[in-house]
């Protein structure tokens, strides 16, 4: 299979990857009782569009990074699961427009999400990796984490905040362009939080700006900015397919390699934008 170029891989994931987020209208959620909690509709229909986006990695290199104003600059910002700002606004700002969290940090004690006000600013949207091609019925059967009855809890403590759910087709789908682009066969788990919220911001802005998801100068095994925990492969990966989402985006970047080495910044456009 001859490689695509960055312009042909960007029409193929517009065409191929669908953003979409549960609706009360979807079975099995549309025979059960709690289903008006979820948003009535898909979450491209109800945020943005916005022009510029920023999604900060949550990778230690943003330590020392001075980014903070940069970040903020943008018309909406998306963090990932328990990413604070507090304390650390110089290098990675202070506005949150979306909040990406996977099923375990909706569905676990420690990070106290139905009590923490980390998770109250912007729209909250969870994921959890679904098994490969099953239906929703099946899923919801078997979530990794018992996010369903967590959503209920949190809907009823905060009402107004905006809360979707990723459908998992959408994981999948993604999955299936990292895995089209690559020779060898990948690990049949879904893509990361980092690429899901790229995408995502993607489907929503007219040019995203994705901060040390590819690592700058700065790399360093600090996996979070916010932790003392050293782990290599929180950048370069273990369960997601990390790496091979990395080259995916290198690839379709449109921004130059000396951005990514100074600020470990990567510039993709819109979908709207593309002319495909
Ligand atoms: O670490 P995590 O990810 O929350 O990071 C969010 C996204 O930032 C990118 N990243 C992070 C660290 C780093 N050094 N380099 C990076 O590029 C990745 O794209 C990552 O997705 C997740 O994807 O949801 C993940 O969540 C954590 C963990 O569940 C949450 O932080 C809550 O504690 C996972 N860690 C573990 O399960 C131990 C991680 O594998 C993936």
């Amino acid at each position: 299979r001859p490689k695509l170029s960055g312009p042909e891989l960007l029409c193929h994931l517009k065409s191929q990857v669908q953003v979409l987020t549960l609706t009360p209208d979807l079975q099995p959620f549309a025979s059960l009782s709690w289903a008006s909690q979820l948003p009535d509709k898909a979450v491209t229909s109800e945020l943005g569009p916005y022009k510029s986006c920023a999604v900060v990695s949550s990778a230690g290199s943003l330590r020392n990074s001075g980014l903070g104003k940069e970040i903020d600059s943008h018309d909406a910002v998306l963090r990932f699961n328990a990413a604070p700002t507090s304390g650390y606004e110089k290098d990675v700002g202070s506005k949150t427009t979306i909040r990406l969290i996977n099923s375990q940090v909706m569905a676990s004690d420690d990070h106290r999400f139905l009590s923490s006000s980390l998770y109250s600013e912007g729209a909250l949207v969870g994921w959890d990796p679904a098994p490969f091609s099953a239906n929703l019925s099946q899923w919801y059967n078997r979530t990794d984490y018992p996010i369903f009855a967590q959503y209920q809890r949190y809907r009823r403590l905060h009402p107004l905040q905006p809360f979707y759910i990723l459908h998992p087709r959408f994981e999948w789908q993604l999955w299936q362009q990292i895995q089209d682009n690559m020779a060898e066969p990948i690990q049949k788990n879904p893509p990361s939080s980092g690429l899901l919220g790229t995408v995502l911001m993607m489907s929503l802005c007219e040019v995203v700006h994705v901060y040390e998801f590819l690592p700058s100068r700065r790399k360093t095994e600090l996996c979070h900015y916010y932790q003392r925990f050293y782990d290599a492969a929180c950048t370069l990966g273990a369960y997601h397919p990390l790496l091979y989402e990395k080259n995916l985006v290198k690839r379709i970047n449109q921004g130059t390699d000396r951005d990514i080495f100074t600020y470990g910044r990567v510039t993709l456009p819109g979908f709207s934008t593309l002319n495909c």
